[in-house]
């Protein structure tokens, strides 16, 4: 065998590369080719057969390509190579080394499995000899093996590797996307999207164009992302329409996806029977709109076989849903499951459901309450197809809440923890905010106490049958793919603690490190390291201390959600309300005397939330409405802890602008640009947190900072 016998590379090359073409640069984020050099300098045998092998095959080809290696398809050929890609059920290769290695997997399986098996996405990988091999049962294991061997660079080939295996914790790792096909007046093309359009729809249409979405493709394949709902969880009419008549925009997403192992979800209305399908009613106990359903649930399927399923936000914030009925939302959802079940699809219902027309003067009403009032008693009645998807704190996404109480209410339901990867709250992608310890925190929490089952447990679910876990997109058509060269960081942080919500967050972001900016093309690889988790490791923390303090959430500007308005809400219909007075700053959602919210946690939680004594100091205000005076955990008070932390938070980000300084001519100048740019802005802004917020609380307080700071 030869170099001219190998697979044609041409061939299976991308047609045209949109990293490399004439069109606009767009960054390859974590997979630019430098990070296969050690892949594409091996010899490489691809073994098996489908969809996924084959690209595995044009990534692989692609590195050789470029790097100088050779790459081989089955079945045949007896040659020498460094590395082997097969499926476990491929045929027996005339080739020692080969077999060898195959063995090695095989034995390494049994050794490590302990009786598990790798399932439709895992995969083993092993040395035999000079071969290092990666096995699995199904094609989309090899291709995340692929993506583990990128990872490990050389050391997949280190002769010592002893043999690992590995298989996603949860099944479905999903991503919704806010994006709308026809620009909404007031949201734009992506609701809070901060990195431009959208990279589906433009302008009340498809882009047609699909490079952009192949390669997306290929970044969440490579971090472990496997399904997407591609349209706005708020369905407006042109939205709408991807049910039926544009149900061909919807397939050509899925064909592109479909060669990265990831399957296509939408968002449909749930008043779709009337506003589609002419009928004068959506109840979903109506026989007419059950018999629609399951036609036009038929009809998706006929065009995408592989079809995800419905993803709904019914009876929230204006959409429709099963209320206007008289029904709950266990008969909604069973709806939606029933006409999906003959197809193996799932409903993903989400439990973001409240009342947003509430009085400010009304102290009984509590948003935070709502999820659980509606859904926990609900749990055990709805299909097995359903996905009840709970937001991870009951308000809305903010930079610290406590973790939803319905995570531990519905022992009889799948459940989905949903987690806000674009940034609404936390800076907007114009702040450096990586989110992975804050999501780690979130997915360790154990809510029935120490050491009990953690949220992790939950959506991963008794054999593997939990809800998985689920985030709003950041990207767009933005050339940095998040507008933040550094929000990159977020997504990918969420592909991977979605195949294992139990990895450290720290050590997935060095990953991230060393695949956005390969040791081998950077001059001082260390530094570039050092600087990056000097500015990132922390950063969720610090944009925690310059904006709404311990707890009390929300203290945006209204509509846009950013920067310091701290009264934006205060006297609004939302429902967000911090009641700062001359004396304290806090909501009471105490049993005793507030609004019983901590009642909703397992006893556990439910005491130590009660009492501000016990209390942790970062929710404090979350839960209890406290005097100035109150002295923390940590030995300040509550009035001096808001001037410490704002002054604090500044600093920080004055010292992360002076570090990412340090890696000016280190980098592709066009990160460093951007990122200079965006922080100068988070300082900015951070300044005008610390100010008004400081401000406000010393007019209210009166209460002089203890170090004699400015504050106006
Ligand atoms: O956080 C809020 C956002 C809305 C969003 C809503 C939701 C899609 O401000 O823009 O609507 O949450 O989660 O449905």
């Amino acid at each position: 065998m030869n170099a001219e016998e190998s697979v044609d590379l041409e061939q299976l090359m991308f047609v045209d590369e949109p990293m490399d073409g004439d069109g606009p640069r767009v960054h390859p984020a974590w997979l630019p080719p430098e990070a296969f050099r050690s892949l594409g300098a091996r010899r490489v045998l691809v073994h098996g057969e489908g969809l996924l092998v084959d690209t595995v095959l044009d990534e692989v080809s692609r590195a050789c390509a470029r790097y100088g290696g050779l790459v081989w398809h089955s079945p045949s050929w007896d040659v020498d190579v460094d590395l082997v890609f097969a499926l476990r059920d491929a045929a027996e290769l005339p080739n020692p080394a080969v077999e060898a290695a195959r063995a090695a997997g095989e034995a390494g399986l049994v050794e490590l499995a302990d009786g598990e098996t790798l399932g439709d996405e895992g995969f083993v990988l092993a040395r035999a000899g000079d071969v290092t091999v990666v096995l699995a049962d199904a094609p989309a294991g090899l291709l995340y093996g692929l993506f583990h061997v990128v990872r490990l660079c050389a050391a997949a080939f280190d002769p010592a590797r002893p043999p690992e295996w590995h298989r996603p914790a949860l099944r479905r790792r999903m991503l919704n996307h806010w994006d709308n096909v026809a620009v909404h007046p007031v949201m734009g093309q992506v609701e809070r999207g901060y990195a431009g359009g959208s990279i589906f729809w433009r302008d009340g249409r498809s882009r047609g164009d699909l490079d952009r979405v192949r390669e997306y493709a290929r970044l969440l394949a490579s971090c472990g992302v496997n399904a997407i709902s591609v349209n706005n969880v708020n369905v407006a009419r042109t939205e709408a329409l991807l049910l039926t008549e544009r149900l061909g925009d919807v397939a050509e997403i899925a064909d592109v996806l479909r060669r990265y192992g990831i399957r296509v979800h939408l968002s449909v209305s749930f008043a779709a029977p009337v506003v589609l399908g002419g009928l004068s009613t959506a109840d979903p106990l109506d026989e007419n709109v059950r018999v629609w359903w399951a036609a036009t649930t038929r009809r998706v399927y006929e065009r995408i076989p592989d079809f995800g399923g419905y993803l709904v936000k019914a009876d929230s914030e204006g959409q429709p849903g099963p209320f206007t009925y008289g029904r709950d939302h266990a008969d909604g959802a069973n709806l939606l499951a029933e006409a999906l079940a003959p197809h193996g699809g799932v409903v993903h219902w989400r439990a973001f459901v409240y009342n947003h027309h509430q009085d400010w003067r009304d102290r009984s009403t509590d948003r935070a309450r709502a999820a659980y009032d509606h859904f926990a008693p609900l749990d055990g009645r709805f299909r097995t197809n359903v996905v009840v998807q709970v937001k991870f704190g009951p308000v809305d996404f903010q930079t610290r809440e406590p973790i939803s109480p319905v995570l531990a209410a519905m022992p009889a339901t799948r459940l989905a923890v949903e987690l806000q990867v674009t940034q609404e709250y936390t800076g907007q992608q114009r702040h450096v905010c990586h989110l992975g310890p804050w999501w780690s925190e979130v997915l360790s929490f154990a809510p029935w106490g120490p050491g009990g089952r953690t949220i992790a447990d939950v959506v991963t679910g008794e054999a593997a049958a939990g809800g998985g876990m689920v985030a709003v997109a950041n990207v767009g058509d933005d050339p940095f793919w998040t507008g933040h060269p550094l929000a990159q960081a977020n997504l990918y942080t969420f592909g991977r603690l979605a195949w294992d919500p139990r990895r450290d967050p720290t050590t997935i972001l060095d990953e991230w490190i060393t695949l956005t900016f390969p040791p081998s093309a950077t001059a001082d690889a260390e530094l570039v390291r050092r600087t990056l988790h000097e500015i990132m490791d922390d950063s969720w923390r610090t944009y925690e201390r310059y904006t709404a303090p311990l707890g009390v959430g929300f203290m945006v500007n209204p509509g846009d959600h950013y920067g310091p308005g701290v009264d934006g809400y205060e006297y609004t219909r939302w429902g967000t309300y911090h009641f700062a007075d001359r004396d304290g700053v806090g909501v009471d959602r105490t049993r005793a005397s507030g609004t019983g919210f901590t009642g909703q946690y397992p006893p556990y939680w439910a005491q130590v939330y009660e009492s501000p004594e016990s209390c942790p100091d970062e929710l404090l205000l979350f839960f209890h409405h406290v005097p100035y005076g109150h002295v923390l955990h940590s030995g300040s008070t509550v009035i001096q802890h808001i001037y410490d932390t704002h002054f604090a938070g500044v600093e920080e980000v004055t010292a992360m602008r002076r570090r990412w300084q340090r890696l000016n001519g280190m980098i592709d100048p066009s990160v460093y640009e951007r990122v200079a740019e965006r922080l100068e802005e988070q300082v900015r802004c951070a300044t005008e947190w610390r100010d008004q917020i400081n401000t406000y609380f010393f007019r209210k307080s009166g209460v002089p900072d203890e170090r004699g700071r400015d504050i106006y």
